[in-house]
């Protein structure tokens, strides 16, 4: 039997499961269901990463002990992906015994081989990401502070003895398994983005910390805890067996895919591969790394209260409603928006329009006209040709999309062909049929507009497993649906009773619609309010800030800097002074002379990439977008503003 192993990222326990993290487990549920479909013996992985810093961090924010704070967040991830039908064969935790002695193996081996060895560790670590930065690397941020690149949040510096892995010498077997192997890495841009990392050589990776122990201690060594990102990617094997299980093992390894999201490509495309390469084990054969998401324009993060809690949106909709939206709405593999209103949309137009409404009203025809049993199709015309030919097309592009992942365009597909049922319907006009007592040619019209239906419930059975199982059910078919795609067409049995039940999806009425995210930011926003709360200060405090106007006299990019611009100012009675700003990416140097600007004027002065500072310049900032403030009308450089 053909076999595929899909795997998605074991997710951090440092908090409740967001949309994020269910948009990565229901898009690999959906390709395993596909694949299960189609005759493969499948094996989906998923679980939690439970060790490093930044869940011993969470569990002292709480007070509770890491291991008890895992214990209950794995157990809500196990909980929800139960809840939205996510059938994954194993859940893995990187605090299972197993797991923690795989890991020891995997390093020992890696010890042995002289990969390993022992250096001091000097440089930048987000704790959030778990990443180390070199200084090349890092970001300054408005505030002056060292800020990740990938996160933004402010870095720590570490200076440590730790173990590193020769990741060096990795560079070129890499990039001859990149060459090698094109779809390594998909989509093709984010494996671009791998490719530059790889030509411009790979440094050593430190792997061990001493200063906490939540984590798997080093075999040779236990001052030291193995790097949690280390531990954590083992996972992929350690879930079947390695070195365990022999038979398992070798069943399922290497991995068809690792279903990620973008931001921690770099680990699974180029640290990962190399630890492989490192014990001698074959490289997974692709790493598939989608874009984010954001809420309502927002990035996702709790702290702005917009991380939406997917229990919710299930209740509320159903859960085929929220896969479907999120496979159609968002173009697998880019960034894309998640929009309470955007989904209402696709649920009444596609899914209750298009879709539901279709079986309803033939399901009503049946019953009206038929008895409620499937009618015998006869002599077949041009019109019902047609139709037919438009599925073998449609399956042919089906199978095409989803055994690439282009599991939007496999929807929109899927919905063009759905617009075809309804034309085919409405052009035949069984109505007319009906009042005409053509019961023949009505016959034939309904019973391919129900097999036409019943597959288009079959291509959707990875998508929308609980609707499509209830399309089988109205219309008493008892076929199994990997033999749908086998068999030509007139699959539907006749003879057999319909029912015509509820609608399949319920419409939202739009005048009514109220939005859970909305409701539910708001509530966040005042519990943040009160619980960490708002810094209020007082008048004295805020004439303390000497804000004034000054003119840009001069502007030039800072070298090495994406983000800094030197300014020199004229402040009137204060003089000239040079300030840094972190506006590059938003302003070029020669639009910004002449501006009259804000800034504050009495800040310490402060070496930005080592250049001085005399004061802050004053801008607003919304997601991408950044503004300078300025003056309405023209006032003289040095201005107070009070
Ligand atoms: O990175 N949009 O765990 P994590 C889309 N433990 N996907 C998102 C998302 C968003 N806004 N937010 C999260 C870790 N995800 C490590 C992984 S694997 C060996 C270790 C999804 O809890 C996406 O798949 O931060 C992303 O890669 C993952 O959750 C990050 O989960």
């Amino acid at each position: 039997m053909k076999k595929f192993y899909i795997t998605t990222p074991i997710y951090y326990v440092n908090s409740e499961p967001h949309i994020g993290s269910a948009y990565t487990t229901i898009i690999g549920d959906i390709i395993a269901r596909y694949k299960r479909l189609t005759g493969y013996d499948v094996f989906y992985l998923t679980g939690t990463d439970e060790h490093g810093q930044k869940i011993l961090q969470a569990a002292k924010e709480k007070g509770k002990d890491p291991q008890l704070l895992c214990d209950e967040l794995s157990e809500k991830f196990k909980k929800l992906w139960e809840d939205l039908n996510i059938t994954n064969d194993y859940f893995i935790r990187t605090t299972d015994p197993n797991h923690m002695k795989t890991v020891q193996l995997f390093v020992s081996k890696m010890l042995e081989n002289g990969d390993i060895y022992k250096g001091i560790y000097k440089g930048w670590y987000c704790v959030p990401c778990e990443t180390y930065w070199n200084e090349e690397e890092i970001e300054i941020d408005e505030n002056e502070k060292q800020v990740c690149p990938s996160c933004g949040r402010p870095l720590n510096f570490v200076e440590e003895e730790n173990y590193f892995f020769r990741l060096s010498k990795y560079t070129e077997p890499l990039l001859n398994h990149f060459k090698n192997n094109p779809d390594f890495v998909e989509p093709e841009f984010r494996k671009n983005e791998m490719l530059k990392i790889l030509e411009s050589g790979l440094k050593d990776l430190s792997i061990t910390r001493t200063t906490f122990n939540w984590g798997i201690l080093m075999p040779n060594d236990p001052k030291h805890v193995i790097y949690v990102w280390v531990d954590a990617l083992i996972n992929y094997i350690s879930a079947i067996g390695y070195e365990r299980d022999e038979e398992t093992f070798n069943k399922w390894w290497p991995a068809d895919v690792h279903l990620i999201g973008k931001e921690i490509n770099r680990f699974h495309s180029i640290i990962w591969p190399a630890m492989l390469m490192s014990v001698g084990l074959p490289l997974p054969k692709k790493i598939f790394a989608h874009g984010w998401l954001t809420v309502n324009g927002q990035k996702i993060s709790k702290s702005l209260g917009n991380a939406i809690d997917p229990r919710e949106f299930v209740k509320k909709y159903g859960n085929d409603v929220i896969r479907y939206y999120l496979t159609r709405d968002i173009v697998f593999g880019k960034d894309g928006d998640f929009s309470e209103e955007n989904l209402v949309q696709r649920l009444n137009s596609d899914l209750a329009n298009d879709y539901g409404n279709l079986l309803h009203r033939t399901v009503a025809m049946v019953v009206k006209n038929f008895d409620s049993i499937i009618p015998k199709p006869e002599e077949i015309l041009e019109t019902d040709k047609i139709l037919i030919e438009h599925f073998e097309n449609l399956l042919n592009k089906y199978y095409a999309y989803m055994d690439s992942f282009k599991l939007t365009y496999a929807l929109e597909e899927i919905w063009s062909y759905i617009g075809n049922i309804n034309k085919y319907f409405d052009e035949n006009k069984p109505w007319i049929l009906a009042k005409e007592g053509n019961k023949k040619r009505l016959a034939t019209v309904l019973y391919n507009t129900l097999e036409a239906i019943l597959r288009v419930a079959t291509l959707l059975m990875p998508f929308m497993p609980d609707s499509s199982n209830e399309v089988y059910k109205r219309l008493s078919q008892n076929v199994k649906p990997s033999e749908v795609f086998e068999k030509k067409w007139n699959v539907l049995k006749s003879g057999q009773k319909v029912t015509h039940g509820k609608p399949l999806f319920n419409k939202i009425d739009l005048s009514k619609f109220e939005k859970i995210a909305v409701k539910k930011e708001k509530q966040d926003l005042q519990k943040q309010n009160t619980e960490e709360g708002v810094v209020l200060i007082s008048f004295d405090e805020f004439k303390k800030i000497d804000l004034r106007v000054a003119e840009i006299l001069e502007a030039e990019k800072i070298k090495k800097s994406e983000k800094l611009i030197k300014l020199l100012i004229d402040l009137g009675e204060l003089g000239k002074r040079q300030i840094v700003a972190g506006i590059a990416k938003y302003y070029n140097p020669n639009e910004l002379i002449g501006k009259k600007i804000v800034i504050v004027a009495n800040l310490k002065p402060a070496k930005l990439m080592g250049v001085e500072s005399q004061g802050m310049l004053l801008a607003a900032k919304i997601n991408d977008k950044l503004t300078l403030l300025t003056v309405d009308n023209d006032i003289e450089p040095g201005a107070k503003i009070s």
